[in-house]
C-alpha cells in the first residue's frame, strides 16, 4: 500500500514546470488541457512541425480513422460536441487534423506548445525530485512531472532489403508521406498489407497505371461501412452523447459495440452464422468487439469466425488463385483487424497484382523495382506500409534516465516493465499515457486516452494532497502487473500468433515479449481504479 506522507516539507518551487508533456498527439493534447485546467503550469513538446500526432504524420491517401468519430473525439467539453461538424462516421485525416488543431486553439493550449522541438533526454534529478528535460533545439528546462505522450505507433519500421537506397523512383513509408506525391501514371508497389496499407491499396488503385502488392500475411479486413452524417445524426449523436460515452466505458475496447454475453457455442449453428452475417453487416468493429463473448478466448469461437469471414473473401475476390492467396490462417483479432471499404474488390481490377511474398520472397530493390525469388516488377513509386516500431518504439529513442541513472531503454530491454503502463519503477514522476501494458492498443484510442489522462491526473492531485515531490511504482506492484499482462496474452488466442506488433515482431532485434494489456478497456479501467480507490495501493511516495 501507499508510503505514509513524508514528515518534512518538501522542496517545492524548485521546477521550472510543474509538467513537461513528449507530443501533441491526442494523448499529448488531452493531458495538456487537463494539467491546464488544474492550473499547473505544464508545456508541451513535440517533434512534428503540428499538433496531431499519427493524425499529422499519417497523410497517405485513404487514411481514416477506425472509431466512430463520434466516440472518439474529446469528452471534456460539450460545448466542442456542440460545435464541431463531423462530416463521415469515419473522417479522414485532414479532418481529424483540423479538428485536433481547432481544440488547441479553442482552448487556448497553443502558447503551452513547443513545435519542432523533438525531447532529446530526460533525466531524473533525485535531490531535487524533478526532470531535467534537453530537447533538439538546445533548450533545456526542469519540471516535476514528465508525461511522455509519445503514441504506441509512431515511429516507422522500415524493412532492410538489399538495394533499397538505389531505387531510382520515389519511395516512402506511409507515415512519411511527402506533400506533393503524383501517382497518376504510374507502377506502383506496395509492401505490406496491415491498416495502413489496406487503406492506401483501396484507395489508390484507381488513379494508378498499375498496383502490385507485396503480402507476406494475409490479415481478416471487415467492411468499415462508412457513410456521410446527418444533421438527424448530428442531433441524435448530441441527445444520447451521455449514454454512449457510458457504453463505451463498459465495453471491451472503449467503442460503441459491446460484446454478446454468449458463448459461441451455446448456439446452433444457423445461430451462430446468423449473428456473423448481423455483425459483418454493421459498421466499424461490430464484428469483433461485439461478437460472442468468448471469441477471443476459445479457439473453437474464433474459429468459427475465422471460417465465416474466409467464405465472405472467397465470394468476393473473383480470381480463385487471387482469393486463396488472400486467405487468412491466423485466429482473428491475434492481428489488428483493419477496416475496409471495398478491399477484396480492388483485386478484381485489371491493373492490380498480388504477390504473396511466402511463395517468393523479395530478393533486393532494384534501381527499376522489386525483384522477387521469381520476377522482376518494374515500379516508380515503392511505398512502405510496413508498420512501426510500436509500444517501446518511441519512448527507447529518448534517453529517459531515471534514478540512479537507470535507463529505460535498457531496462526494457528484455521487454517492458510497467505498472499498469502508467508508471515504471525507478523512473519517478514519469507517468506514460497510452504506453505498453495498457489496454489502449485494442481501445478506442479517444476514450482510453481520457481514462488514461484522468488517473494520472487523479494520482499528480493525491501527490499534491500530500506534500510528496516523488512517486514511483513498488518493486513488487510493478513486478505483478507485468506477470498479469503476461498472463492474460497467453490464456487468450494471442498466445497462438505473435508475429505482429502486438509482441514486437515486425521490429529486428525486439524480444517477443507482448506489449498490449489483453482483458481489454474496461478491466484495465477496474484496475485502474481499484488501484486509486485503495489509496493508491503500489506507489511509493516521498
Ligand atoms: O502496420 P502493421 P500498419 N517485408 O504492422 C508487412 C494502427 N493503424 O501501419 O504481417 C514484407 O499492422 C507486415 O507483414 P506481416 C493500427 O493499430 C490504424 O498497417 O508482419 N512485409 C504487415 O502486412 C495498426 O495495427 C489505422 O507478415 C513486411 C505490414 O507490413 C497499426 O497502426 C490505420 C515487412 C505492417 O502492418 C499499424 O498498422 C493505420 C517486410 N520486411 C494504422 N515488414 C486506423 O485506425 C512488415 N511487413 C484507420
Amino acid at each position: 500500500s501507499a508510503s505514509r506522507p513524508p514528515q518534512s516539507a518538501p522542496r517545492q518551487g524548485a521546477a521550472a514546470l510543474d509538467a513537461v508533456i513528449i507530443g501533441a498527439g491526442l494523448s499529448g493534447i488531452c493531458a495538456l488541457e487537463r494539467l491546464n485546467r488544474m492550473g499547473l503550469r505544464a508545456r508541451v513538446y513535440e517533434g512534428g512541425s503540428e499538433v496531431g500526432g499519427v493524425w499529422h504524420w499519417n497523410r497517405y491517401p485513404g487514411a481514416r480513422v477506425d472509431s466512430e468519430i463520434h466516440t472518439y473525439g474529446f469528452s471534456f467539453s460539450d460545448a466542442l460536441l456542440r460545435d464541431w461538424e463531423w462530416q463521415e462516421l469515419f473522417p479522414t485525416q485532414p479532418d481529424i487534423a483540423r479538428y485536433l488543431r481547432h481544440v488547441v486553439d479553442r482552448f487556448g493550449l497553443r502558447r503551452h506548445l513547443r513545435l519542432g522541438t523533438p525531447v532529446l533526454a530526460a533525466t531524473f534529478d533525485e535531490a531535487e525530485a524533478l526532470w531535467r528535460i534537453e530537447t533538439g533545439t538546445g533548450e533545456r528546462v526542469t519540471a516535476r512531472y514528465l508525461i511522455a505522450a509519445t503514441g504506441t505507433l509512431s515511429v516507422p519500421q522500415l524493412p532492410d532489403y538489399p538495394g533499397m537506397s538505389d531505387f531510382s523512383g520515389e519511395s516512402f513509408h506511409t507515415a512519411r508521406w511527402p506533400a506533393g506525391v503524383e501517382l497518376g501514371g504510374k507502377r506502383v508497389g506496395v509492401i505490406g498489407t496491415g491498416a495502413s496499407g489496406v487503406q492506401v491499396i483501396q484507395t489508390i488503385a484507381p488513379d494508378v497505371a498499375h498496383l502490385t502488392v507485396f503480402q507476406r500475411t494475409p490479415t481478416y479486413c471487415i467492411p468499415q461501412r462508412n457513410r456521410p452524417l446527418t444533421d438527424a445524426d448530428r442531433r441524435e449523436i448530441r441527445r444520447d452523447w451521455t449514454r454512449i460515452l457510458a457504453t463505451c466505458r463498459e465495453s471491451y475496447g472503449g467503442f460503441i459495440h459491446t460484446f454478446d454475453p454468449r458463448s459461441g457455442l451455446a448456439v446452433s449453428a444457423a445461430e451462430r452464422e446468423a449473428k456473423f452475417e448481423e455483425l459483418w453487416q454493421k459498421a466499424g468493429f461490430a464484428f469483433w468487439f461485439g461478437n460472442f463473448a468468448d471469441l477471443m478466448m476459445s479457439f473453437e469461437v474464433n474459429e468459427h469466425a475465422c471460417d465465416f469471414l474466409r467464405r465472405k473473401i472467397l465470394a468476393r475476390v473473383h480470381d480463385p488463385e487471387t482469393a486463396r492467396r488472400l486467405l487468412p490462417s491466423h485466429p482473428f483479432g491475434t492481428k489488428r483487424v483493419p477496416l475496409e471499404n471495398g478491399y477484396y474488390e480492388t483485386y478484381n481490377r485489371g491493373n492490380v497484382a498480388l504477390v504473396d511474398l511466402r511463395e517468393t520472397p523479395i530478393e533486393w530493390i532494384t534501381p527499376g523495382g522489386i525483384r522477387t525469388s521469381r520476377d522482376e516488377h518494374p515500379l516508380d513509386v515503392i511505398v512502405y506500409a510496413t508498420g512501426f516500431d510500436a509500444g517501446t518504439g518511441s519512448l527507447s529513442r529518448i534517453d529517459i534516465r531515471g534514478a540512479g541513472g537507470l535507463s529505460l531503454a535498457e531496462k526494457w530491454q528484455a521487454g517492458p516493465k510497467t505498472f499498469l503502463g502508467l508508471l515504471v519503477g525507478g523512473f519517478p514522476n514519469l507517468f506514460i499515457v497510452n504506453g505498453p501494458h495498457n489496454a489502449a492498443a485494442l481501445c478506442n484510442a479517444g476514450r482510453c486516452i481520457e481514462q488514461n489522462v484522468d488517473w494520472i491526473v487523479r494520482c499528480i492531485e493525491w501527490m499534491r494532497r500530500q506534500g510528496a515531490t516523488r512517486v514511483v511504482p513498488t518493486p513488487v506492484a510493478e513486478e505483478e502487473w507485468t506477470r498479469h499482462v503476461l498472463d492474460v496474452a497467453d490464456a487468450s488466442v494471442l498466445a497462438a500468433m505473435r508475429d505482429s506488433w502486438f509482441f514486437g515482431a515486425n521490429t529486428p532485434g525486439k524480444p517477443r515479449v507482448v506489449t498490449i494489456y489483453a482483458a481489454g478497456a474496461r478491466e484495465y479501467r477496474q484496475h485502474c481504479e481499484a488501484v486509486a480507490n485503495a489509496g493508491f495501493a503500489g506507489l511509493e511516495l516521498s
